[in-house]
């Protein structure tokens, strides 16, 4: 599918050397590699709820890594996903009323322009589960034909032929290959761990007939009521969750691609699973690293429609909020802590973002210097834009001290500057 239009990064002087991030499977800071051609897969909304603080958040964060690795030099190949069928779009598509396909539509077009008003670079991959399911299917098949995933019973509510991959056979592959796939090998979780959060996130640990308790869904038979597609020898129905990010993943990106991410609520079970698929039917590492962005709340509590306190990031644009100040606001945390949305931390990012733009009248290019080394640095540090920001209103106070005796305003080091922020931090000034 078609993702946003935004225009293209400024060019900034100097360049960013060595990234360091927090890898969430090896529980450290890490070096990312020099390389030339970096890649990112950030796993995309599933559209019945988009776009709250919290997928903007994440978002936002994998943004910063997209481009602090452009600064450094590298190229950038970024997909992102849309999980288009799923069970909570096809309920809430059921309890409003709309078509799933409309609700699904809608939202994912919503996301579009809250993406581009929060100046979030696009995917260059924006990959649809719908239109992934041709390639799906055979990948299911030769798991199912590897003896890694099987064929589970039916009962008196579900059909026979629900396909689930096998944790334990795939877990006992290539005992002997340093990258091999394990169960916990992203989470580092036990399986007394996984279990409440495997019912939790979309899993049916308690499903008779399933081998081992937390063996996800590979491929959903067709029920009644439920739109389904041809699965070749799996018979018509749908895929599961996991196996959705795996293909797509390892059909656009290399393999293993750099970093997988995604909010910390996907470390298990899907990033965990979607590591094991893509092991399982290539042997092939998914992603060399996993880095997750922080869950923001609401006022201290979860934000979730179900307590009814979603802010929208559409609904702050409609009551005349700037979008660079939602982005600040966002900046403000780290993106590994999580936080949660007031209006307070709202309020201080308009103000801090009026600091600035009164500033840009004293800005010289020794400043312009100073600000781009020190951002930089700041980045390139497991992306500490709340360092950032102290190195921006670092230079707005000094700036603002000799706005009144400044005898003109530098054109060229105001451009830079602007540039720079744009560029570096997304924050169109
Ligand atoms: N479609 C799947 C991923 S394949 C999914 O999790 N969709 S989602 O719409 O629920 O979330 C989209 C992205 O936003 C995911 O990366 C998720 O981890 C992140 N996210 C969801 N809720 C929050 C939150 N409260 N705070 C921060 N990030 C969040
Ligand atoms: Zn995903």
């Amino acid at each position: 599918m078609i993702a946003w239009n935004l225009s293209p990064v400024p060019d900034v002087a100097g360049s960013q050397s060595r990234i360091e991030l927090f890898d969430t499977a090896q529980g450290k800071i890490v070096e990312l590699p020099a390389e030339p051609a970096a890649s990112l897969y950030v796993c995309g909304i599933t559209p019945y709820d988009a776009t709250h603080l919290g997928h903007a958040s994440t978002y936002v964060a994998f943004d910063l890594l997209n481009r602090t690795w452009r600064d450094s030099g590298s190229t950038v190949s970024y997909v992102q996903n849309v999980t288009d069928v799923d069970d909570p779009l096809l309920e809430r598509a059921t309890a409003t009323g709309v078509d799933w396909r409309e609700l699904a539509e809608q939202q994912i077009e919503l996301f579009r322009t809250d993406m581009a008003a929060l100046n979030v670079l696009p995917p260059d991959s924006y990959i649809g589960a719908v239109e992934s399911i041709d390639w799906i299917v055979p990948v299911v098949e030769t798991l199912v034909h590897r003896g890694l995933a099987y064929a589970v019973e039916g009962n008196a509510t579900e059909p026979d032929g629900d396909i689930y991959f096998s944790l334990d056979a795939a877990a006992a592959l290539s005992p002997e290959d340093a990258d091999r796939w394990f169960l916990g090998q992203v989470s580092h979780l036990s399986e007394e761990q996984m279990l409440p959060l495997s019912a939790e996130r979309g899993g049916d640990p308690d499903r008779p007939g399933k081998r081992n308790r937390l063996d996800p869904l590979l491929w959903r038979q067709a029920r009644h009521g439920e739109p389904a597609w041809h699965g070749g020898l799996l018979g018509s129905g749908r895929p599961g969750w996991h196996i959705e990010c795996a293909v797509i993943a390892q059909r656009f990106l290399p393999s293993p691609f750099t970093v997988q991410g995604g909010g910390s609520d996907l470390v298990f079970p899907h990033h965990e699973m979607s590591a094991g698929h893509a092991w399982a039917s290539s042997d092939k590492p998914l992603a060399r690293h996993y880095a997750h962005a922080g869950m923001v709340g609401y006022d201290g509590g979860k934000m979730s429609k179900s307590r009814g306190n979603l802010v929208l990031v559409s609904a702050l644009r409609r009551d005349g909020v700037d979008p660079a100040a939602i982005r600040l606001a966002i900046l403000s945390f780290h993106y590994r802590t999580d936080w949660s949305w007031t209006d307070a931390v709202l309020q201080q990012a308009v103000e801090r973002l009026g600091r600035w733009r009164s500033a840009l009248a004293a800005v010289t290019p020794t400043d312009v210097k100073e600000v781009v080394m020190d951002i930089r640095s700041a980045m390139a540090s497991d992306l500490d834009a709340p360092g950032a920001l102290a190195v921006v209103d670092g230079w707005a106070s000094r700036a603002g001290e000799h706005l009144e005796d400044e005898e003109a305003a530098d054109p060229e080091a105001q451009g830079q500057l602007v540039a720079a922020l744009d560029a570096l931090l997304g924050v169109r000034l």
